[in-house]
């Protein structure tokens, strides 16, 4: 009896993990950070930290479809990126294309459709390309709603939602009485996707860096220590459970 019951404890230990991973966050954002220090840690240059994030991202991508959640978005590149030396942007910029040559069919086959939120119109035509394509394969698919944010810049983002009300006010298709939360984000990247449950950034760093400012006013945030290329299933779950765990605590009162 006593042999057994460490066993037992550890099954209604996985039931109820499981119980809790089969109500997952609708939509979780991630701050993909650490790839450049993964890199130097091992004296590699930091585009193969960048190379090494993609086998994270499917890794994540495969677990989100798993627990049936319905928007992943990724920060993939900001508009501050631009900053960094030519070669490391010419190298992140081909990503995109290399990551869905490999992934695109698996993606397809798991019904996940693809999208993007940010400036498309300042990325390079073969940037573009790969991602308007993989748009188009995906359109119809209705399960993991996939989003990488490239280019991508919150306050830019408001600044054009602001621009663009102002303008929808001034040729009348658009009252200042009926403007409120709900019309001003149609104006935003993220139009039509509820706002993220949950938020995760990885390697140590504890701000937004402009990311989704709007979108995550009532959004809980984790923080882990681990680089991007280390980030794996395991520390995913462990993420959606201390969210679950939050969300009880609430619940509760
Ligand atoms: C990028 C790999 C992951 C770590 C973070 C920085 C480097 C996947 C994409 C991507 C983007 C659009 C798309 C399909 C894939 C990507 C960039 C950087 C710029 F439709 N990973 N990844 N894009 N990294």
């Amino acid at each position: 009896m006593s042999m057994r019951l460490p066993f037992f404890k550890n099954k209604q230990t996985t039931d109820i993990i499981n119980k809790v991973l089969d109500s997952p966050p609708e939509h979780v954002a991630i701050i993909m950070d650490g790839n450049g220090r993964w890199a130097k840690k091992r004296g590699l240059p930091r585009i193969a930290g960048h190379k090494e994030g993609i086998n994270s991202v499917i890794k994540i991508v495969r677990s989100a479809t798993k627990h049936n959640m319905e928007i992943l978005t990724l920060f993939a590149f900001s508009t501050e990126n631009w900053r960094r030396p030519t070669t490391e942007i010419d190298f992140l910029m081909k990503l995109p294309k290399e990551f869905l040559h490999i992934y695109l069919p698996e993606l397809i086959e798991k019904n996940v459709r693809i999208d993007m939120i940010g400036d498309s119109g300042a990325l390079p035509a073969h940037t573009k390309e790969a991602i308007q394509y993989a748009k188009e394969k995906t359109k119809d698919n209705d399960g993991l709603l996939l989003n990488f944010a490239l280019n991508y810049g919150s306050r830019f983002e408001i600044m054009q939602a602001m621009k663009q009300v102002i303008h929808d006010i001034e040729c009348s298709k658009l009252t200042v009485d009926t403007l409120d939360e709900a019309v001003f984000s149609e104006y935003l990247y993220t139009k039509g996707m509820s706002d993220p449950d949950l938020l995760i950034r990885t390697s140590g760093e504890q701000r937004l860096s402009n990311f989704l400012l709007w979108q995550l006013a009532y959004t809980e945030f984790w923080f882990t220590d681990v680089f991007w290329p280390d980030f794996d299933e395991k520390i995913f779950e462990q993420a959606l459970l201390d969210y679950q765990q939050r969300k009880r605590r609430y619940g509760g009162i």
